[in-house]
């Protein structure tokens, strides 16, 4: 979780108390359990579901946590599909603003977001109710992991019968250590992950750029990209949810997301000569960081790691566009780059696609099955993870467009994530194209969800 500074209480303006702690924060963690669950008799679901909601953790228990990080800690939350919601007796009607991506499910749109369904986890493609997510942290990951493998069991025994697990996912950090580099933190390509988050506006203190920022560079952006409820979003519009019981609500993305480590490294290892100086600058460029989190615009020939990892104030100060008009630093197809091109697009547009981030590592290093649970959080599912993976991630032909900058034809799709048909290839400055890669990351599994407020699940439990 990329680090933040908060308003003083009496200054939030989100409605703290009611928001799952895992949207606008995250729950703390150094190890995470995913249950995928159907329901299976409605009556004692929604008591057990009412009894469950004192012991889960919502944005204020969450924000204090983070502030202080007194001892060890196990918070969770709860999110449902649309199936979920249904069998909860909602959408007699389904209101006409209902995310329809939402509604669809992830199964459905898997294929237009370049995903083969043949890669799926059969639990995936079948029926999914919710997923109950139990984080812990603790210094030591497997005490981490006993402990909110301990609460999930608890929290399972509230329902019964009437919870019946379909899948299980178990997340934890990375603390192996490999050329006598710590990898604690870093995802399974070697890259510190959690670097970049945005803030949200009525939660995070602005400390930089006259209150639009919090740390340098890490723009704060309206809650109602992330809410559904009486807030602003970025575009001027109030993100007013379909139904009311919907307020301070969030859809969440989960995939999950193979990683081909050795494709990585054999395709840097066959290919950096001739593109880059060295092959942890090729990677580099692959990804628009260092694996220290040193952005490639601020320092494209060497990493920096006592300047940027855990130094908030500086590992993301810096801007695309404005700092590297002709790729020269950067490529405009990096991930970073494109997943969040900042400046490098007009009009704010950048802003509008902002999701907050609350993944967590899978798998042991000498596992074949490792990767990312990718989790993300935001007020559209369409507009936001839906448009980042397919217009932006998947699109070779996506260019930046801010005054000044110099775009090939064709700059490539984000090699870290692309799916779907193009080329897997890129074009680099002084239009130097990069060797076709091979697939490095899978999706073999996903879930859409609602997470719904305090006042949500009452409203669901009854
Ligand atoms: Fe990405 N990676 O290791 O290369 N990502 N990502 N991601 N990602 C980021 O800021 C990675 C995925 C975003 O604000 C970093 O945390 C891998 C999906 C966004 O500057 C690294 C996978 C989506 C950001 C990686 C993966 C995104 C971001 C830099 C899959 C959304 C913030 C460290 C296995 C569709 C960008 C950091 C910003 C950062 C990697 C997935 C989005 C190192 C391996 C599916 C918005």
């Amino acid at each position: 979780m990329a680090q933040q500074w908060f308003l003083p209480q009496n200054e939030i303006t989100v409605s703290e108390e009611e928001i799952q702690g895992d949207i606008l924060v995250g729950l703390q963690k150094r190890a995470e359990v995913f249950v995928f669950f159907q329901i299976a008799q409605l009556p004692i679901f929604k008591t057990a579901l009412h009894q469950i909601v004192p012991h889960l953790a919502f944005t204020r228990g969450t924000r204090i946590y983070e502030e202080t990080r007194a001892g060890d800690v196990v918070k969770a939350n709860i999110a449902f599909t649309f199936d979920g919601l249904k069998a909860l007796g909602q959408f007699a009607a389904v209101p006409a603003t209902l995310d329809a991506s939402f509604k669809a499910g992830a199964k459905d749109e898997a294929t237009a977001l370049g995903d083969d369904l043949n890669d799926w986890l059969p639990s995936f493609k079948g029926v999914l109710h919710g997923v109950l997510l139990v984080a812990a942290w603790n210094k030591d990951t497997d005490a981490a992991l006993q402990a909110a493998e301990a609460r999930a069991t608890v929290l399972k025994g509230y329902f019964g019968t009437s919870f019946l697990e379909i899948h299980r996912e178990v997340g934890r950090v990375r603390t192996s250590i490999s050329d006598g580099t710590q990898h604690e933190g870093h995802e399974h390509f070697g890259f510190a992950d959690g670097v970049s988050q945005p803030g949200t506006k009525g939660l995070t203190l602005p400390v930089a750029e006259n209150g639009a920022q919090s740390f340098p560079g890490q723009d704060l952006v309206e809650p109602g990209d992330f809410l559904l409820g009486n807030y602003k979003r970025q575009d001027g519009h109030v993100s007013t949810p379909p139904e009311p019981w919907m307020a301070n609500g969030s859809y969440m993305v989960f995939r999950r997301l193979r990683q081909d480590v050795n494709a990585f490294a054999t395709y840097a290892q066959a290919h950096w000569h001739g593109f880059a100086a060295s092959e942890a600058q090729f990677k580099a460029r692959l990804v628009g960081r260092w694996e220290d989190g040193t952005p490639l615009v601020r320092d494209p020939t060497d990493k920096n790691l006592t300047e940027n990892e855990d130094h908030p104030e500086k590992n993301n100060d810096f801007a695309f566009g404005a700092e590297d008009l002709k790729q020269e630093k950067c490529p405009f197809a990096a991930h970073i780059r494109r997943i969040y091109p900042r400046d490098d697009l007009k009009d704010d547009m950048s802003e509008r696609r902002r999701i907050i981030r609350a993944g967590i590592a899978y798998g042991r290093d000498t596992d074949a099955d490792k990767g990312l649970l990718f989790v993300c959080y935001q007020s559209s599912i369409i507009d936001k993870f839906e448009f980042i993976q397919k217009s932006w991630a998947n699109n070779p032909t996506f260019k930046p467009d801010a005054v000044g900058i110099v775009a090939p034809p064709q700059p490539g799709i984000d090699l870290i994530i692309g799916q779907g048909g193009a080329p897997r290839d890129q074009t680099w400055s002084n239009d130097k194209k990069i060797p076709v890669a091979p697939k490095f990351v899978t999706a073999t599994g996903g879930g859409y969800f609602f997470s719904p407020s305090r006042a949500g699940l009452a409203h669901l439990a009854t």
